[in-house]
């Protein structure tokens, strides 16, 4: 585990000289941007160096499960409270809303990432644990954001920024937190956030080790409940969308129906992480016509056998550094093909998404076994590209709302 104080400490010895306790800089010569506030130098927010996460202590023992969707459900739009009314005009410019969040860590629960919902007028950076992790606009469709987590205390930092004309400003999240034991938590915008009526992009503010105690709480602009805000809830994006992933099957599809034989297809990619980041978890959406099965690093994520609807599921454990994902489909007559995503997010705070296309190998034979990452699969075909999703005879699927 890494605590604040050993983090603290070591900037200290990197850039500074402890004199009779205080700490002297030499703001000349340095040149790191984590002194910038103590040398006066203007900062802004996202120049924080990120505090990478600790290697992972806990034992997680969760398996995928389907996507355990979340709502605005107990959730108030917030916003400063420089204007009293509720829905009211507010200043131009951007506003800064912190929550620390305590999650326990210990046996074998932990918190390893969390799915997050927000929205906002007019626009948003969500940082978590001082990595930017996304960006959004607007207060009718929220973004959903996967992102990693520390075993305990992580801090969520929104930026949110009223643009001209001004006017009504508000901002409305909600965080699932999933821990290494399948089990979850969630955490919604309310009047325990923190919050300054000012501008704080003069202050490292979306540091985990930055002191908010002296912040005020956020002020409520109604809840997000039906009609009892300006804003209502907004609109819940999909789980992911698919529109850059392709239908694939093997050579034996007549790409131009999409019709393929009767039969059982296997599918595979691997995942190999690049540089020195991990991976920590994954979302993945995926549809096949007529059925199928996924694994990942030979574990069942899940099946379906219904291809009018994509399916999403929740993986909460990943290997570091290589991940294999596998499937077995088959189509019991006309079209056949398969379509997924799979998401994966780092410890570094960065996504990486994998879709279905000629990279992924496929074979219209396999041994048991073919599902585990050990087995070769150097002899199989590159996948037969069958088409862009949106294509006929499936046109857009139903996928689940995040
Ligand atoms: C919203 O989420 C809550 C749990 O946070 C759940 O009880 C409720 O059924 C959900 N509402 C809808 C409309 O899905
Ligand atoms: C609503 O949220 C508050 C604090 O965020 C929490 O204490 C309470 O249990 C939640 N209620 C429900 C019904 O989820
Ligand atoms: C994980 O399991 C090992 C061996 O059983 C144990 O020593 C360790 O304390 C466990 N980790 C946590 C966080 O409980
Ligand atoms: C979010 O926006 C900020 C400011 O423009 C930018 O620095 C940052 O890289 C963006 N983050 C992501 C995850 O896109
Ligand atoms: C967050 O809360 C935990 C436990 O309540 C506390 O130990 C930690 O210092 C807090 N961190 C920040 C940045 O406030
Ligand atoms: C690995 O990352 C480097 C630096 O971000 C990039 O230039 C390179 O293209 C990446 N390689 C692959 C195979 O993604
Ligand atoms: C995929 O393999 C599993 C496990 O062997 C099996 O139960 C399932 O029927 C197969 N699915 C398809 C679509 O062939
Ligand atoms: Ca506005």
């Amino acid at each position: 585990m890494l605590h604040k104080l050993e983090v603290a400490v070591s900037i200290l010895l990197a850039t500074g000289l402890a004199v009779n306790g205080a700490v002297v800089l030499n703001c000349a010569r340095d040149v790191d941007s984590a002194n910038d506030e103590m040398c006066n130098r203007p900062v802004h927010s996202t120049t924080t160096p990120p505090i990478p996460l600790p290697t992972s202590t806990c034992n997680s023992t969760a398996t995928p499960t389907p996507y355990q969707t979340i709502n605005f459900s107990n959730t108030s739009w917030i916003w400063t409270g420089e204007n009293p009314t509720a829905g009211g005009a507010n200043p131009i410019g951007l506003r800064s809303f912190r929550k620390n969040v305590s999650t326990p860590c210990e046996n074998d629960k932990c918190a390893r990432c969390a799915t997050i919902i927000a929205a906002v007028d007019n626009d948003y950076q969500l940082y978590v644990n001082g990595l930017s992790v996304g960006n959004g606009s607007g207060w009718d469709l929220a973004g959903v954001h996967y992102v990693p987590l520390r075993e305990q205390d992580n801090v969520f930092a929104f930026a949110g920024i009223n643009v001209p004309p001004g006017g009504p400003a508000g901002f409305v999240a909600k965080i699932l937190v999933h821990y290494s034991d399948g089990s979850t938590d969630s955490i919604g915008t309310d009047e325990t956030w923190r919050t300054l009526p000012r501008d704080t992009s003069a202050l490292s503010w979306t540091s985990p080790n930055f002191d908010d105690s002296a912040w005020g709480r956020a002020k409520s602009q109604g809840p997000t409940a039906n009609g009892a805000s300006l804003w209502g809830a907004p609109k819940l994006p999909p789980a992911l969308s698919l529109a850059d992933a392709r239908w694939i099957w093997t050579s034996d599809v007549n790409v131009g129906d999409a019709t393929a034989p009767v039969g059982t297809r296997f599918f595979r990619t691997t995942h190999n992480v690049n540089g020195t980041k991990r991976a920590v978890c994954a979302t993945a959406v995926i549809d096949a016509d007529d059925e199928y099965t996924l694994w990942v690093n030979g574990v069942i994520v899940g099946s379906n056998n219904n291809f009018q609807a994509a399916k999403a599921y929740h993986i909460p454990s990943l290997s570091g550094q290589t991940n294999t994902f596998a499937v077995n489909a088959s189509s019991v007559g006309g079209p056949a093909g398969v379509i997924a995503k799979i998401l994966l997010v780092f410890d570094d705070g960065t996504t990486e998404a994998l879709v279905t296309g000629t990279g992924w190998k496929a074979s219209a034979t396999a041994p048991v076994g073919f599902e585990k990452p050990a087995f070769d699969v150097s002899g199989w075909a590159a996948a037969t590209d069958v088409g862009a999703f949106g294509r006929s005879p499936w046109g857009q699927l139903a996928i689940p709302a995040a």
